[in-house]
């Protein structure tokens, strides 16, 4: 159980913005372990994949593009509901409708720059994970804090 992943990538105007440390810092200070991480643009072809799901709403075109205006941090988080609670962290699509202290609540204003992407289900997180990392790029180290984050 404590071994699900999820996808987060901190989007081009959460890195224009400075905010990745601070992002970073949050999964950390929770107690999630990183698994995987890498800084780049990335292409069109793998964003429109990422986000095929939505590919008939209005807003895919605008969205790969946003998307693609600049480097993301892609990263992989393990840990106890690692997707849910990554949700949870994240605040709700809308940053209008985000809590103050998630990520979205606390720093993004538009739906359209919401800063951050967290997989919404386990299922479409190892979809996502296996997109953006090849299998040699997730790492495997336990973490010397785990006996003092799980009972
Ligand atoms: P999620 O990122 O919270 O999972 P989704 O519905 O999967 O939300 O949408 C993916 C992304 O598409 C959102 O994070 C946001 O950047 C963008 N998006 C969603 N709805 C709209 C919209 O109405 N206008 C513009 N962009 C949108
Ligand atoms: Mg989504």
């Amino acid at each position: 159980m404590a071994e699900e992943r999820t996808f987060i990538a901190i989007k081009p105007d959460g890195v224009q913005r400075g905010l990745v440390g601070e992002i970073i810092k949050r999964f950390e200070q929770k107690g999630f372990k990183l698994v995987a991480m890498k800084f780049l643009t990335a292409s069109e072809d793998l964003l429109k994949e990422h986000y095929i799901d939505l590919k008939d709403r209005p807003f895919y075109a605008g969205l790969c593009k946003y998307m693609h205006s600049g480097p993301v941090v892609a990263m992989v988080w393990e840990g106890l509901n690692a997707v849910k609670t990554g949700r949870v962290m994240l605040g709700e699509t809308n940053p209008a409708d985000s809590k103050p202290g998630t990520i979205r609540g606390d720093f993004c204003i538009q739906v359209g720059r919401n800063i951050i992407h967290g997989s919404d289900s386990v299922e479409s997180a190892k979809k996502e994970a296996a997109l953006w990392f090849k299998p040699e790029e997730m790492t495997a180290y336990k973490s010397c804090a785990v006996d003092w984050i799980y009972e």
